[in-house]
């Protein structure tokens, strides 16, 4: 748990950014509806629950440099015996103040005779538009409000700020606390990671893989996904955000896998690719180990002082070379760098920000600079090739799809994985999921059969042509015979017409 000091101090630091005569208004995320009167699982807001730790619906955080009668003012649901029988317990107002460090707090349905009065005689709003148009316009209302008691000496605010930037630029920067809490997001994720490839079977479906990841993650306390999962077997691991994870695994496919368990608001997001039946084939295996090459490169270039897309070149130089080395691709390197040719087989980023969203705020770019990586930052590194139905190469490479993701912490001199635990060598992968000698032998067994299936259709294809082209002349010369006869009866039939004409003449 991260504790309340560390939120008072991320308020804090925000009231110093925001400066004197000035309001901040952050509402929570809105409660969705699954269908009719089912709701979807409730998530707070990040940025809302970044500076209050609290994960209850329909409460509006308001911050106040300055306000004598506390700057920090939590807007929530007031106690209520019968609701809470029915659909859980609430802090209430004095619970907010008790365990949440609120210095002040009002019921939520108050809030359109509350916020008003405390908005009065502030220049500034810091305010996140364009989330919730709902209380986009009711903000403006307040506003509108306020105005009209011009003459009554009051003053509205006439500037609205971007809270959102401010913020970012904070939660960028990860605590120890935080740190802390990915760590544990990590290592529950990387057990689950571990549970599928030893799960793993021919025969199973993508979905039974997923339900060992929520198993292990939920019976670890990731009360939640990070994000839905992916579970892409054989030629679905080639469609990016696959998620219908329907289908059975084939033995001889790979299975590519990205999921990450949530804790206590902080995402994992782990990739893994693995073969169903253990063992990689020939093909999978150089392309496997083309993108973990690519991966090693990258992480080696996350360092302070380095910029955000060194890792992305680095693993774009590796993945080019590999596909040509593989004769995937054709030309020069670095010709093909620069013409993107890469992007038929790679064709997204090497990561993001990671933190309390998955992919984590925070600006990629300063004054149109890629920017410096710093001490506390986490971004994730994932690499890929998917080869898809891809006609301009071999029929043995199509259909592959391989990422490799991991989690990596920007530290004071270099990196840190925190995604470790989750095997990733081919060796590593072949070891856990008891890769054996019968079942190498069976794919073996299995790949020269269908060199040989091949090679008999060619065969039989072969002669099906000389069958063909022999029926062929024979009828083409059946055709000329009947033509040459049927020439000749016309002939004939000619001439001993004339000959009958010339008898009726002479
Ligand atoms: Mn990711």
């Amino acid at each position: 748990m991260i504790d309340t000091k560390e939120f008072a101090r991320r308020r804090k630091h925000l009231m110093q950014d925001m400066g004197k005569d000035s309001i901040a208004i952050l509402p929570t995320a809105l409660e969705q509806t699954r269908n009719r009167d089912v709701t979807y699982p409730f998530r707070p807001d990040s940025d809302f629950l970044y500076l209050t730790g609290f994960w209850e619906p329909e409460a509006v955080l308001v911050l106040i440099p300055g306000r004598e009668h506390g700057e920090y003012v939590l807007f929530c649901r007031e106690k209520d015996e019968t609701q809470e029988i029915w659909h859980g317990r609430r802090y209430g107002q004095e619970g907010v103040i008790e365990h949440f460090a609120a210095d002040d707090s009002f019921p939520i349905s108050d809030i359109d005779e509350i916020l008003p009065g405390l908005m009065e005689n502030k220049n500034r709003v810091f305010y996140t538009m364009g989330i919730h148009s709902d209380f986009d316009q009711r903000l403006t209302g307040w506003v509108n409000q306020l105005k009209q008691k011009v003459r009554m000496g009051v003053n509205a605010p006439g500037e609205f700020v971007a809270l959102d930037h401010a913020l970012h630029e904070m939660r960028l920067y990860k605590s120890a606390t935080e740190i802390k809490m990915m760590k544990k997001a990590t290592k529950i994720s990387c057990a689950a990671h571990r549970r599928m490839m030893q799960a793993c079977r021919p025969g199973m479906y993508e979905y039974q893989l997923e339900a060992e990841f929520i198993y292990e993650t939920l019976s670890q306390g990731c009360r939640s996904q990070a994000y839905p999962a992916i579970v892409g077997s054989g030629k679905n691991g080639c469609i990016l955000h696959y998620t219908e994870n329907s289908e059975p695994l084939k033995d001889g496919d790979l299975v590519l896998i990205d999921a990450g368990g949530e804790y206590q608001g902080y995402a994992a997001d782990i990739t893994r690719t693995f073969p169903v039946n253990g063992c990689f084939s020939a093909e999978q295996k150089a392309l496997y180990e083309l993108v973990l090459e690519a991966q090693a490169a990258a992480i080696e270039q996350v360092y302070p002082g380095n910029h955000w897309n060194a890792p992305h070149e680095a693993a774009v130089k590796v993945i080019t070379r590999g596909l040509v080395k593989l004769g995937l691709l054709k030309g020069r390197v670095d010709r093909l760098i620069k013409d993107e040719a890469y992007k038929q087989f790679y064709m997204h980023r090497t990561g993001h920000w990671l933190g309390l969203d998955v992919h984590d705020v925070g600006d990629y770019k300063i004054d149109n600079e890629w920017r410096m990586l710093e001490n506390g930052m986490v971004l994730t590194i994932e690499p890929g090739i998917y080869t898809g139905n891809n006609r301009k190469i071999p029929k043995k490479w199509r259909n592959i799809g391989i990422r490799i993701e991991d989690d990596v912490r920007v530290t004071r001199n270099g990196y840190e994985v925190l995604t470790a635990a989750a095997p990733k060598s081919v060796a590593e992968i072949e070891a856990i999921m008891a890769c054996s000698k019968s079942v190498q032998a069976r794919a073996k067994a299995k790949a020269k059969a269908k060199a040989a299936v091949g090679k008999k259709a060619v065969k039989k294809i072969a002669s099906r042509k000389t069958a063909v082209k022999k029926t062929v002349k024979k009828a083409l010369k059946k055709a000329v015979k009947k033509k040459t006869v049927k020439k000749q009866v016309k002939k004939k039939a000619a001439s001993t017409g004339r000959k009958k004409a010339s008898r009726k003449k002479s």
